[in-house]
Formats: structure tokens, sequence, C-alpha cells
């Protein structure tokens, strides 16, 4: 699907251009993306304060300029503000979380988390002001109501997702990248179409005073970069 209706039997083809940077431009642009970058926690302590509207529409309109499997574009990001409906949201999560904290997650997941400190108590989703929530739309729907297989769906939905969390950090906003599993009660709770599956579940503000973060540390460019 384009973004309006069916796709033509053949794109028409626009000339492409992009401006040459110098290498020493190209040098520092790379560098002040890695530092923006840089600055990026996972946050666990959002302060309530609200966060302007337009903030989130325009990192929400930088996540669908991700690319995507035929640019099929299957995604949809609820925004959620209303406190009754991240309440409910919360109940839910926290209902879920329980249970994976104890039983469901096998023993090696929970060694996995323990540094991490984390347990099934998300106050986070009642208290940050935003909640994005990602679907991935596994097929869409023509005008007849058929199917439309789409091809790569959890791949494009998760570039699309790190283009949002990468938009609200340039912007200043902290992120939690939450998955309380499973998470079909997004579905029914934001009441979403069928072929639309939760994807993340992602509280935006700022961090909350006094908000402290893991000194977790990422892994230095030899270990994760290979030249051959
Ligand atoms: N969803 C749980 C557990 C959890 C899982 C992973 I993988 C994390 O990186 C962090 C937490 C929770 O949010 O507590």
């Amino acid at each position: 699907m384009s973004a309006s209706g069916p796709p033509p039997e053949t794109y028409p083809t626009l000339p492409y251009e992009r401006e040459r940077l110098s290498r020493e431009e190209m040098i520092s642009a790379a560098r002040a993306f890695l530092e923006t970058l840089r600055k990026r926690r996972t946050v666990r302590e959002f302060s309530s304060d609200p966060v302007p509207d337009e903030v989130i529409s325009l990192a929400i309109e930088a996540a669908a300029s991700a690319p995507s499997g035929a640019n099929q574009q299957p995604w949809t990001f609820v925004v959620v503000r209303d406190p009754a409906v991240k309440r409910e949201i919360r109940i839910a999560a926290e209902k879920e979380e329980h249970e994976n904290y104890n039983g469901r997650m096998p023993d090696e997941w929970l060694r996995a988390l323990a540094p991490l400190q984390t347990d099934w108590h998300k106050e986070f989703l009642e208290i940050a002001p935003v909640l994005i929530v990602v679907f991935r739309q596994d097929y869409g729907i023509d005008d007849q109501g058929r199917h439309v297989t789409h091809y790569y769906a959890g791949e494009s939905a998760g570039i699309a997702s790190g283009f949002l969390l990468a938009a609200l950090n340039a912007a200043g906003l902290a992120t939690l990248t939450h998955t309380p599993s499973p998470m079909g009660f997004l579905r029914e709770i934001l009441g979403r179409p069928k072929n639309e599956k939760p994807y993340l579940l992602i509280p935006v503000g700022y961090p909350a005073e006094g908000c402290r973060v893991p000194d977790i540390r990422k892994k230095p460019l030899r270990e994760v970069m290979v030249e051959r």
C-alpha cells in the first residue's frame, strides 16, 4: 500500500541528489550525531511534566520516514496521554509482569536482569506524560477487505522504532523501550484491529528529578566492528 491506496503498477522515478560534504564536514556531522545518540539513556524514573504535543508528532513523522519492506510502512503509533488509559495499561502490564517475574521468566532470564534491579512494578506507565505504543502490521487490508501480506514487518517496525527513539532523544526527551509481554492487552485497550500486533510500549518524558540509571557501558568499536 502507498500513502493513499494501492501502489501504481510501477512508480515514476525522481532525480535524487545529496549535497556532498567535505571529509571534515562528514566527520563532524557523524561525530555530532554520535554525541547526541550517546546522551540517550533508557530511563525508568520519569517526571510527570507534560511534553509538547508537536515534538511527539514530529518524532512520529521521523519514525514514519523509515525504510520498510516494499515501502509497505507496516506500523501504527498510538499516542496515549489520557490518565485513565495510562492507568488501564499500567494495571494490565503489571499483571503480566507479575507473572513474568514469578515463574514465567526462566532463571537464566531473571539472572540476566538482576543487575538492572527491575521488578513487576511499572508506575512509570502512569507517571510518564506520554506513552507511544508501536504496532506492527503483519498484513494490510485492501479496499476490498482482502489481506495484503507485509514483508519484513518486524525489521521495518524495528527500524522505525529506532528512528523514533533517536528523534525523541534529539529533542531532549527520555524513553524506555518496554515490552510487558505478552502484550495483547494493548490491542484490546487501544481498540486496534486484528492485523496490528503490539511491538513496543515506549513511555516518553523528562527524566525525574534525581533520576538514576545503571552505570552500564556499550561495547567498544573493536568488539562490534569487523573489517574484512
Ligand atoms: N519486561 C520486564 C523484564 C525485562 C526484560 C528485559 I530483556 C529487559 O531488558 C528489562 C526488563 C520488565 O520490564 O521488567
